[in-house]
């Protein structure tokens, strides 16, 4: 990272990293989550079902490996967790040489991956401000430097404008001593700013930032591909297995170099 990336990252609690992907990646990322789209809605109602410690319902799909929530409609949302065992198209991403650039000089220590998931935003969806508090999401500076606890990385596969759903942030809330007095809704929030992006861009931020997602008010599908870093003593902090070990299945691993499932290993005989 450079000097100046630092010194935005911590003003301001995240980055917009343009062109971070080629154009051929973003082709092959764009027509597999089509795909993972098409066979989740066809399967997210069936069971076998997992109640998530976080009160949601998901099914969970044997053949492909994910855990699907929501639906097609006016202001609905569909989340596929844990893709990577769905589809080969998705393994550059994991011990992706510039992702994990970012992610080793704003998390310390060993670095694991700990959520995985594609957010399909309809029509009329919103995603509600929030800003995550606790040990799991601090942010802090040390004499090493910038400490975040979990981060969480955006991939962009087509342009998103305001209109069209952004994410959006309130920066420099990662700061902030308060709980902010305001709801969950992202179009009202004074000092939110939607963050427009292009097809190939990521955006990096700390989960402690205040973020959420405008509402999609285009007739353009949003979808997006979110994954979350963290020190290695994070367990999973996907909504279907929040602080359960990662679901990745062996096969999947089975595919990956030694660094890469090093990606996926906490160290248990570390302590925090
Ligand atoms: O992109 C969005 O709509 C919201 C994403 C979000 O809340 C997250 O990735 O933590």
């Amino acid at each position: 990272m450079t000097d100046i990336e630092i010194y935005e990252f911590d003003r301001q609690g995240y980055l917009i990293l343009p062109d971070f992907l080629s154009r051929d990646e973003v082709a092959s990322l764009g027509e597999t989550v089509d795909r993972l789209e098409a066979h989740a809605l066809e399967n997210v109602d069936k069971p076998p079902r997992k109640w998530s410690a976080w009160d949601s319902d998901y099914h969970v799909n044997e053949e492909l490996g994910y855990y699907v929530k929501g639906e097609k409609a006016e202001g609905k949302t569909l989340i596929i967790e844990d893709f990577w065992n769905a589809d080969p198209a998705f393994d550059f991403l994991v011990d992706h040489e510039r992702t994990m650039t970012y992610a080793r000089s704003i998390v310390q220590g060993h670095v694991t991956i700990n959520n995985s998931e594609i957010r399909i935003r309809y029509t009329g969806n919103q995603s509600g401000t929030h800003r995550p508090t606790g040990d799991k999401y601090t942010y802090r500076f040390n004499e090493n430097g910038i400490d975040c606890r979990m981060i969480r990385f955006i991939y962009f596969v087509h342009d998103v404008t305001e209109e069209e759903g952004a994410f959006c942030v309130v920066p420099g809330t990662h700061k902030s001593n308060l709980q902010s007095p305001y709801g969950r809704d992202p179009d009202e929030e004074p000092g939110m700013v939607s963050l427009e992006a292009k097809a190939g861009d990521v955006i990096v931020f700390t989960e402690n930032l205040r973020h959420g997602g405008v509402t999609n008010r285009s007739e353009q599908t949003r979808k997006t591909i979110h994954v979350g870093y963290g020190p290695y003593w994070l367990m999973s902090q996907n909504i279907s297995t929040m602080d359960e070990p990662q679901n990745v299945l062996d096969r999947t691993l089975e595919r990956y170099s030694a660094e890469q499932r090093a990606l996926f290993t906490p160290w248990p005989d570390r302590t925090k």
